[in-house]
């Protein structure tokens, strides 16, 4: 046997690393069956909550930035999946960063030949707390009774240290690899040797027993993640009833059904399926409300403080339906993160004249399952009957990701003003800076108007009069300000008006359609739009910040088409 060395911390991130993933794939095997706590995506949403809203913008608009640059696919499904990778990551980091000063320290100050088991149960410990206090912090998914969750991380975090205290020692004890072994053959020998009895493995060296060791890991990992996948439940979409109007395939059942204009090929659908609409939130998973269990209440400065169930709102105050388009706000021009559904909900006025704010009450402070929090003036829902309290998307209850049971709706604000998961309102005596505004977004958030080149549909050129035609089209948008005019300029030619179709209503994007008299070549196609006041969209590119504040991107949406000789009879 040769000289060796104590393992390490080199020897501790490789344990680290080894560990991490059966650790993080048992953890999701809990959370998708019992409902328990998700240590990893815990810590990301954690760390998304105390770092400075500079940062946060930063991240945002980096992410936002590379799934368009590299076309990664729809914004804001893309970004949640990056964010869940950060969170595996971020916990990956922390527990093998941890293993590794672990092992170091053994290293120096452990000279007995047994097994560091208390040292082991220590390191668990001392990991397990800090991510319990954050998962109760934060945590908006686990069902299962909080003490369980509790017994849960302290048993998994123990088992996990007190399995690096018996590596360590395995490792110590194990021969260093034999300089005769050629180290390919090693490699390639399979990773579980299911049939080696178990005495076999005190005479394996530091390297095949760590490549046993990362089989087992490998297999606890596959295992976990794919039962956990597999046995986890996931919300069910009913299929949207109307849905995409694109070209011949028209739907009909929507308001503007009669509409003679029929959108240029290519625009996106005017109603958006539901399982199409973006999505976006502060926290990697959508909090977990159940409809039994949950309760509206309405207090602060009212006269007649008062709980609503579900079923109360649905029933006690008139249905009003309404076609809305919502943006986020860190859309980018010509961006995915918008969307147009029909919402269904009770009017903010009606409900506040059950309760009956007092004279000092100026706002109301609206709380949400996921620490999300926003603030609404009074005079505001004074002054708009549409402001509602929504508990329908597209004729079925909100799906759990887009605010089961109740949102709130606000006319011509961006989505980052407008709580979903509601679970509480007060009446307050100010208005105050809510979650994304205390982060340094628009204390405002009114929407800009902005209009984008959906298609250039060079494959449906078509002739009248012996001309032909390319269309193009796309949406205009202004919140509820409405859209009078569009109009499209060609290679930066003149501005030319475009036609509009009538929108599903007064706050929904407009469809419209420009059919350029084709010319072939290259041509890069531009548009931009007047609000319902006749006021021009911001046209200078970039993000406007009035005060240091972060608001939306403005600008002009241009796309590019090369337009291919026509095919001529002879
Ligand atoms: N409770 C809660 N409500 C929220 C958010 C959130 O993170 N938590 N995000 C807001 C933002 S930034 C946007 S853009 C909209 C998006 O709504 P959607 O995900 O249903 O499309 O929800 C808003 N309401
Ligand atoms: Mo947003």
């Amino acid at each position: 046997m040769k000289q060796k060395h104590k393992p390490g911390l080199r020897a501790g991130l490789l344990v680290g690393l080894l560990l991490a993933p059966p650790l993080m794939a048992l953890l999701y095997l809990a959370d998708r069956v019992l409902g328990l706590p998700f240590l990893p995506f815990d810590l990301f949403d954690w760390m998304a909550r105390i770092l400075p809203g500079a940062v946060i913008s930063f991240g945002i608009n980096l992410m936002v930035t590379i799934i368009a640059t590299f076309n990664l696919g729809e914004t804001s499904s893309t970004a949640k999946a990056a964010e869940q990778l950060m969170g595996l990551g971020l916990f990956l980091a922390l527990t093998t960063a941890a293993a590794a000063i672990f092992f170091a320290l053994l290293g120096r100050f452990w000279q007995r030949a047994q097994v560091p088991w208390m040292a082991g149960a220590a390191l668990g410990l001392a990991l397990a707390l800090p991510l319990l206090l954050i998962s109760q912090s934060v945590n908006v998914t686990a069902t299962a009774d909080p003490l369980l969750g509790l017994g849960w991380v302290l048993l998994a975090l123990v088992l996990w240290g007190l399995t690096a205290a018996w590596l360590y020692h395995r490792l110590d004890r194990a021969p260093a690899p034999a300089a005769a072994d050629p180290p390919a053959a090693e490699e390639s020998a399979p990773a579980v040797e299911v049939s080696a009895p178990p005495a076999a493995a005190y005479v394996l060296d530091r390297r095949q027993f760590l490549i046993r060791v990362g089989g087992a890991a490998a297999t606890i990992t596959v295992f976990g993640a794919g039962l956990g996948s597999l046995l986890g439940r996931d919300e069910a979409v009913l299929p949207t009833l109307v849905s995409s109007i694109d070209g011949d395939d028209f739907a009909s059942g929507l308001p503007n059904a009669g509409d003679p204009l029929i959108p240029a090929p290519g625009t996106r659908p005017e109603y958006t399926p539901l399982d199409r609409h973006y999505r976006i939130d502060i926290s990697l998973r959508p909090p977990v409300i159940e409809e039994e269990s949950w309760v509206l209440p309405f207090t602060g400065l009212v006269e007649n403080p008062l709980e609503f169930t579900l079923s109360q709102l649905r029933e006690e105050f008139e249905a009003v339906e309404r076609y809305i388009t919502i943006s986020c706000i860190s859309n980018r021009v010509g961006g995915d993160l918008i969307s147009t559904t029909k919402w269904t909900g009770a009017r903010m006025q009606e409900v506040l004249a059950r309760v009956r704010p007092t004279s000092a009450a100026r706002a109301l402070k609206i709380t949400a399952g996921d620490g999300f929090d926003e603030y609404l003036s009074l005079d505001m829902i004074a002054n708009d009957d549409r402001i509602m309290l929504a508990y329908a998307w597209d004729d079925q209850p909100l799906l759990t990701r887009h605010g089961f049971p109740l949102r709130v709706y606000i006319p011509d604000l961006y989505g980052m003003k407008q709580p979903k998961w509601i679970t509480g309102i007060e009446a307050v005596p100010s208005h105050e800076p809510g979650y994304w505004v205390r982060r340094g977004w628009s204390p405002t958030a009114n929407v800009k108007p902005t209009s984008v080149v959906d298609t250039v549909a060079t494959d449906h050129v078509y002739e009248e009069d012996g001309q032909f035609y390319v269309p193009v089209g796309g949406i205009a948008h202004s919140g509820a300000k409405g859209i009078s005019r569009v109009e499209v300029s060609v290679d930066d030619g003149p501005w030319e008006e475009a036609r509009l179709r009538t929108p599903l209503s007064d706050t929904t994007w407009v469809i419209w359609r420009y059919d350029w008299p084709f010319a072939e070549g290259s041509h890069r196609f531009s548009v931009r739009c007047y609000d319902g006041s006749g006021q021009l969209q911001e046209t200078e590119e970039g993000v406007q910040r009035p005060n240091g504040y972060k608001d939306a991107q403005v600008g002009i949406h241009s796309r590019t088409a090369n337009l291919l000789p026509l095919e001529t009879e002879s």
